[in-house]
């Protein structure tokens, strides 16, 4: 090999499409907080729900530890104080600041959040503008901090829905769209049949997927049927009357016991009023429509339902076959529609991340990455259920039959709603 070329090999420019991505993704951020007075950006209810202005400033962060820090010549942080500030798990990076007290991060100010934002997309700018030695690494990095970015808008929604939901004005996020609403009743649950059969899971396509989709491995099925739909909310209200929330027979031992100490008697959100369910929603309070999958149930409540219905939740290898065949309306849509649809309407999204029975692990043969980011997934691979699908407020590319995401079983406030299969119709 002559030494130019050499040269030519060890110096590339990035692909243009990858600094149009990271700006429409960086852009949209910005743009689903329109909504929000100033007031709102800065609430957190509890632990989990991480204020607004928490979320915009922590993907800055990431894009700013583990590209701009390492890759960017002469690189000068903004603030010294945001690399603990707005660390939030990466023990490899350093402490964090305790994730319960970020509401109480007045300082930095929404404004110096945007700057802090501005800064870090500047800064990418003019390195993905120059050639550089490590353009794969950098590619790889900058892809995650994409997909990250995007898994925290998705966050963005399901927090800022719990926080407004805490303030009895119940707050409308945004107003709900004119209602297309059908008279159409919804049929039975249908099931698909599958036959016993060694399968593929797991990414093995050549775009992005997130380290825990890997490695592909053959896993062996036994014959299962899966349902055709979620369950609605009519169908949940059924379980409800009929005292599903008070026969322990029906529940997992640890559900039992979050049932009766956190006094859960239906689906978070909901409330009756005049004998009639309502929900909380992002476009304020509104009936249950019954129509619509049933949202904002924990595992513990998805595994009493199939209980009571007579059946079962899905393994995610179930889950993934049933996708891979094009058996399941998990489609991809263009906009976030806040809310899942209408069940009953031609072309209906799932609309819902749906439970399933798995415990989330790595697959056979998974390693964990190097480095800081490799705390990014790998680390919470205990005592947490994967669920399958998309929801109403995931990110329109995030829709893959492999992706995987994962909650403690007694968490409700994600768009999670109930898929059932059994082993035989
Ligand atoms: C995959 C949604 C469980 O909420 O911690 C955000 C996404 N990972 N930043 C989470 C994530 C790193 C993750 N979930
Ligand atoms: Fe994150």
């Amino acid at each position: 090999m002559s030494v130019r070329e050499v040269e030519q090999t060890s110096d590339k420019h990035f692909d243009k499409a990858l600094l149009a991505d990271f700006r429409r993704v960086r852009l949209q951020s910005v743009d689903s907080c329109r909504p929000l007075q100033l007031e709102d950006y800065g609430l957190q209810a509890v632990a989990e729900t991480s204020p607004t202005k928490w979320h915009l400033a922590h993907t800055s962060w990431f894009f700013e530890t583990f590209i701009l820090k390492p890759y960017r010549a002469d690189y000068q942080p903004l603030n010294q104080h945001y690399e603990y500030v707005f660390n939030s798990y990466y023990n490899g990076v350093g402490e964090q600041f305790p994730r319960q007290k970020r509401g109480l991060l007045s300082r930095p100010s929404v404004a110096e959040v945007m700057q802090y934002r501005d800064y870090v997309d500047g800064e990418i700018s003019a390195l993905l503008g120059a050639d550089s030695e490590f353009v794969e690494v950098i590619t790889a990095l900058l892809t995650l901090g994409i997909h990250h970015e995007q898994q925290h808008q998705e966050l963005f929604y399901t927090d800022i829905k719990y926080n407004l939901g805490q303030n009895p004005l119940l707050p409308v996020f945004t107003e709900a769209p004119l209602s297309t609403r059908e008279t159409a009743t919804l049929g039975e649950i249908g099931y698909h049949r599958f036959n016993p059969a060694l399968v593929s899971i797991g990414y093995g396509g050549t775009g992005f997927c997130f380290d825990n989709e890997r490695p592909q491995h053959l896993h062996q099925l036994s014959g299962f049927c899966i349902a055709d739909r979620l369950v609605s909310c009519g169908e949940y209200i059924q379980f409800i009357e009929q005292g599903g929330y008070r026969q322990p027979q029906f529940w997992l031992a640890d559900g039992w016991a979050a049932v009766q100490q956190q006094g859960w008697q239906a689906p978070l959100y909901w409330q009756k009023i005049d004998d009639c369910w309502h929900e909380f929603t992002l476009h304020g309070l509104l009936p249950v429509d019954l129509d619509r999958p049933v949202c904002h149930v924990s595992a513990y409540e998805a595994d009493a339902y199939a209980s009571w219905a007579g059946a079962r939740l899905p393994t995610e290898q179930e889950w993934e076959w049933a996708a891979q065949q094009g058996h399941i309306n998990g489609s991809e849509r263009r906009q976030q529609l806040l809310r899942p649809e209408l069940m009953t309407q031609p072309n209906a999204c799932d609309g819902l991340w749906q439970w399933t029975s798995s415990s989330y692990s790595g697959y056979p043969g998974f390693v964990v990455e190097d480095g800081a980011v490799g705390e990014y997934n790998g680390k919470f691979m205990a005592n947490q259920l994967v669920l399958r699908g998309g929801s109403c407020v995931t990110s329109p590319g995030h829709y893959r039959s492999s992706y995987r995401n994962f909650f403690y079983p007694g968490q409700r406030w994600q768009f999670s709603g109930i898929r059932l299969a059994k082993n035989s119709v």
